[in-house]
């Protein structure tokens, strides 16, 4: 699908245009943004079966935006933009992702205090120039000091979510090259981490030449920082870098174990080799000059008398001494999963209808799927009332009706807000009427701790809440999690029987990996919901996966690999 990519940078234009106070034209843009991100069909199919002519059927698409459309889908590039952006003295990109900062404000920092970028916008805040600026205040500088330093930790590091799909296409291009033996994606990337500095490809080929000549000359690729026989790297037009190293055959698994990493789970291997007497490098695991294991994964481990890691847990926290023990946890797996509990349909903004939404769960092999709207506290996402809630309640029961020979259910949930003091935004008695209720924090999220795990607590006491969505409220490369007692929350989730999610959506990953394992170290159950609000984003699931197996959870764990009438059992 490119229809996001052509969003982002439409968003991006309007941005630029709105900073030169260009008039309409930014709306234009914006709004052609928001119809891509609706849009069900992509826009190359579109272009490929109509062209422009169907392109401008879009709503709000007329010749000239037609014309980026068109432009980006045959060259990847539009100009206009490259222009946009060359032209601008303002480092847009970057001083937008400073959380709290958008178009209007950084055009009033640039105009005042000549900041084009963050590094300049944190010497401002720290010299408490943005304060007396209309319309900015004490409070706004604080919270920009804050953004500014959490931009900083992020900087440079892509979501797991955005980079795998690229990653996956480069790697099967790679591995469809006749000359390629064997490809591996290593790095953080074959670990499941949440950001991802860069991609590493591992390569085995006799013909390095051949293999670095192609690597360095596929589309897409826009600058080559350094081109080798055994090692390449590359930057891609999507802003990051990918490394490529060839290794022989017989070094394949030593090779494959060095790059996966993570860098400290390599030196606790590599001392557990010296502590043999034996050295454990890339090329191998040798006694003297005889190598005596590396041509795979598996018998490397072996020869330090290990049973194999799963990468998701190579992070030298404690992975090391349960493997030597035979005492690895079973991770969960995609395949365990028997339907998602978190998920939107058009009710309540969301693009696809219920229908759509069951029949995609229905393709994944769900036995259920849960629809779990949000309510009405949440005007920006239409959060359905009490009245809407039983009217959706009968179009699901009509629906259930056809999936009876299916063996499938769809399950009424929904996901409530957690108002300031910890009461719902639905009454009991609608609350009752779903088949499972969800509860979220959405609104006054810079509470003090005790506040906050006081509020998520008292709605982990009403009966019909059994899932606290999101638990901890982190945005990946946005917003720190809220302040918590998470010790307290994992107690309250035990007492009144309330399960903590990992949603799998690639910018929250909440919750995080230590989290997990405190959960199930603690006998809280989780469950791995999408929080899809289209039906492919019921594919974000890998991402949840990934997460829960850095958290070393098993399959008893996590609730929604239980079957339908399980899950109805415990929720009653
Ligand atoms: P990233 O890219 O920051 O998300 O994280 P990684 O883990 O992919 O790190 P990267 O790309 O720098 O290197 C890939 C792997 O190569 C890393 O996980 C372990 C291995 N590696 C790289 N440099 C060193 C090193 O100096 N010592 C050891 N033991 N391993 C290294
Ligand atoms: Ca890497
Ligand atoms: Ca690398």
């Amino acid at each position: 699908m490119q229809n996001l990519n052509i969003s982002k940078i439409f968003h991006e234009i309007a941005e630029y245009l709105e900073m030169e106070e260009v008039a309409f034209k930014p709306y234009a843009y914006h709004r052609v943004a928001v119809a891509l991100e609706n849009l069900k069909d992509d826009v190359g199919e579109i272009y490929e079966k109509g062209g422009l002519k169907k392109i401008k059927e879009i709503p709000g698409v007329g010749k000239a935006i037609g014309l980026n459309i068109v432009e980006y889908i045959e060259t990847g590039k539009i100009d206009y933009y490259e222009k946009l952006k060359k032209k601008s003295p303002v480092n847009l990109g970057e001083l937008t992702s400073v959380e709290g900062l958008g178009p209007k404000r950084i055009k009033v920092l640039y105009k005042k205090l000549d900041i084009k970028n963050v590094k300049e916008l944190e010497r401002a805040v720290k010299l408490h120039k943005i304060a007396p600026l209309f319309g900015f205040g004490e409070k706004t500088e604080e919270n920009l000091l804050e953004a500014i330093k959490f931009f900083k930790k992020a900087k440079g590091r892509i979501l797991l979510g955005e980079i795998l799909p690229i990653a996956k296409d480069f790697y099967k291009k790679l591995k469809n090259f006749k000359w390629i033996n064997k490809v591996t994606i290593v790095g953080s990337l074959r670990r499941k981490k949440e950001t991802i500095g860069d991609v590493d490809f591992l390569v085995s080929s006799k013909y390095p030449k051949k293999v670095m000549e192609f690597f360095v000359s596929m589309p897409g690729i826009e600058k080559v920082w350094g081109k080798g026989l055994t090692k390449s790297s590359v930057r891609i037009k999507e802003g990051f870098d990918i490394d490529i190293r060839i290794v022989s055959q017989k070094s394949y698994g030593s090779a494959l174990q060095y790059f996966t990493g993570s860098k400290t789970h390599n030196i606790a291997t590599r001392k557990i080799a010296m502590s043999k007497g034996l050295k454990l490098n890339e090329y191998g695991l040798f006694r003297g000059d005889k190598m005596i294991a590396g041509k795979d994964e598996v018998s490397l481990y072996k020869a330090l008398k290990m049973k194999w890691v799963p990468p998701e847990l190579r992070e030298d926290q404690g992975e090391i001494e349960a493997s030597l023990k035979n005492k690895l946890p079973q991770l969960i797996e995609q395949k365990d999963i028997k339907g998602d509990l978190h998920c939107h349909s058009e009710w309540n903004g969301g693009k696809h209808s219920i229908l759509e939404m069951a029949e995609e769960a229905i393709k994944k092999g769900y036995s259920y799927l849960g629809i779990s709207d949000h309510t009405k506290f949440l005007k920006i996402e239409y959060g359905l009332d009490e009245k809407e809630l039983s009217l959706q309640r009968k179009e699901i029961n009509k629906l259930n009706l056809k999936f009876k020979s299916k063996k499938f259910k769809i399950l009424q949930g929904a996901e409530v807000n957690i108002l300031k003091n910890g009461l719902l935004d639905i009454k009991d008695i609608a609350l009752k009427e779903l088949d499972y209720a969800i509860a979220g924090v959405h609104s006054s999220l810079k509470m003090p701790k005790e506040k906050m795990t006081e509020r998520i607590i008292r709605a982990m006491k009403n009966p019909y809440i059994k899932i606290i969505a999101h638990p901890t409220g982190r945005v990946l490369k946005k917003r720190e999690r809220y302040q918590l007692d998470f010790n307290k929350i994992l107690r309250a989730a035990k007492e009144f029987k309330v399960i903590l999610e990992i949603n799998s959506s690639p910018v929250r990953l909440d919750l995080n990996d230590q989290y997990i394992r405190s959960c199930k170290d603690f006998g809280v159950k989780m469950v791995i919901n999408t929080d899809a609000h289209r039906k492919e984003q019921l594919n974000w699931l890998e991402f949840g996966i990934g997460q829960a197996r850095r958290g070393w959870a098993e399959k008893k764990d996590i609730i929604n690999t239980r079957s339908l009438l399980q899950l109805t059992k415990f929720f009653k």
